[in-house]
């Protein structure tokens, strides 16, 4: 059977301001598995009847679930004219503009904090020829960049189009999100819709698309529940953090752009942001990867996390309960941090005489 899915716009064009007649930018992002995971609910609810379930945005087309937001920033690019899109990003932004770039034939700069991005990100964007430019400060500073340049070239005749979050038309991208889990649980919102944070782009994006999809089908409304790193967790302290530091370098960001926009949907929607130490996030990433079969990069682990935590103290009730994990990022990401976790491989001679060995001892 031919597969029909045909990207998130068209999938939801209904509730997406683009026209039929629209010259679509898509790699056929979306759709991606709702996961049940019974052992790990097991794990950290036993016996709590929480029926838990992994949204799988790592097997996206550029393996984040960025490319949401990507096809309708992009489309839109096209649609005014732009010759070239640029971003600052921790890795997966630019990632997926760099795609859909190369897809619409577009020129495409992004502005990454040196050393400080994955290998699989930093592969992927130089794989789909966009301009990688690694500056010596953090993604805050390259956001402050970005921002300021294309305000500059407005006046110019060649726009470039900014595809940071704090473009609308990513957010439009990004709510798909939420209409698919509600369509993948039945017809209704979870109780608890956990995701990491950095930018606030996703938690913000997928609270208008439960509100409007609950006011267009009656799914019902989810509880946030955000995930910040410790060393970069400048919603739950109130405060900017100049030097963000974490493991999950997709989410080192200490001054989020849409922090209001977040700090809104959470009261909006009875939730809850909390801080989670790196090793936390590590714990539940491997939990994800032993316990699952679930391979993500350390970041896309907060959402489990911080689940983990609230349950832990307290806050959360997880009887009977319906949560999804966003797991916003596939493994093959972050290849660096997967193998300095663990234990390196065993070396044997290639013989049948030692594996012998090796099965008779273990
Ligand atoms: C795997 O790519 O900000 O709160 O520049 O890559 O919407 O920012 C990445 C963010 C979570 C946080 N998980 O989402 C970037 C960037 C992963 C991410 C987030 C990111 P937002």
């Amino acid at each position: 059977m031919a597969n029909s899915w045909p990207g998130v716009i068209r999938a939801y064009e209904n509730y997406l301001p683009f026209s039929a007649s629209t010259e679509v930018v898509t790699l056929n992002e979306g759709n991606t598995p709702l996961i049940r995971a019974g052992r790990l609910a097991e794990a950290i609810a036993p016996g709590s009847g929480l029926r838990l379930f992994l949204k799988y945005e790592g097997l996206n087309p550029t393996g984040s679930f960025k490319d949401r937001g990507m096809t309708a920033a992009v489309t839109q690019a096209v649609r005014d004219g732009a010759h070239a899109i640029i971003c600052a990003s921790t890795g997966n932004t630019a990632a997926s503009a760099a795609a859909y770039a190369a897809r619409a034939g577009i020129r495409c700069l992004v502005l990454v904090p040196e050393g400080k991005i994955a290998l699989g990100k930093l592969a992927a964007c130089l794989a789909y020829g966009a301009e990688v430019i690694a500056i010596d400060g953090s993604f805050d500073d390259g956001l402050d960049m970005v921002r300021t340049i294309v305000d500059r070239d407005a006046i110019a005749r060649h726009p470039i189009s900014l595809v940071n979050s704090i473009n609308p038309w990513r957010l439009q991208g990004q709510k798909t999100a939420a209409f698919e889990i509600c369509d993948q649980l039945g017809g209704a919102a979870p109780d608890w819709h956990c995701l990491p944070v950095g930018n606030a782009g996703n938690i913000t994006a997928c609270w208008m698309g439960f509100r409007e999809y609950d006011e267009h089908t009656g799914t019902g409304l989810p509880r946030l529940l955000g995930g910040q790193a410790s060393g970069a967790a400048p919603i739950v302290q109130g405060e900017v953090v100049a030097h963000p530091e974490t493991i999950a370098t997709a989410i080192r960001i200490g001054n989020p752009a849409r922090w209001r926009e977040a700090l809104d949907a959470l009261d909006e929607s009875g939730g809850i942001i909390t801080a989670v130490d790196d090793e936390h996030i590590l714990a539940s990433w491997r939990m994800l990867a032993a316990k699952e079969g679930i391979f993500v990069e350390p970041a896309s682990a907060t959402g489990l996390a911080a689940l983990k935590q609230q349950i832990d103290c307290g806050e959360i009730d997880p009887t009977d309960k319906t949560a999804v994990c966003v797991l916003t990022g596939h493994g093959l990401k972050d290849p660096d941090a997967a193998v300095a976790q663990a234990k390196p491989p065993r070396t044997l001679p290639a013989t049948l005489d030692a594996l012998e060995r090796y099965l008779a001892n273990t």
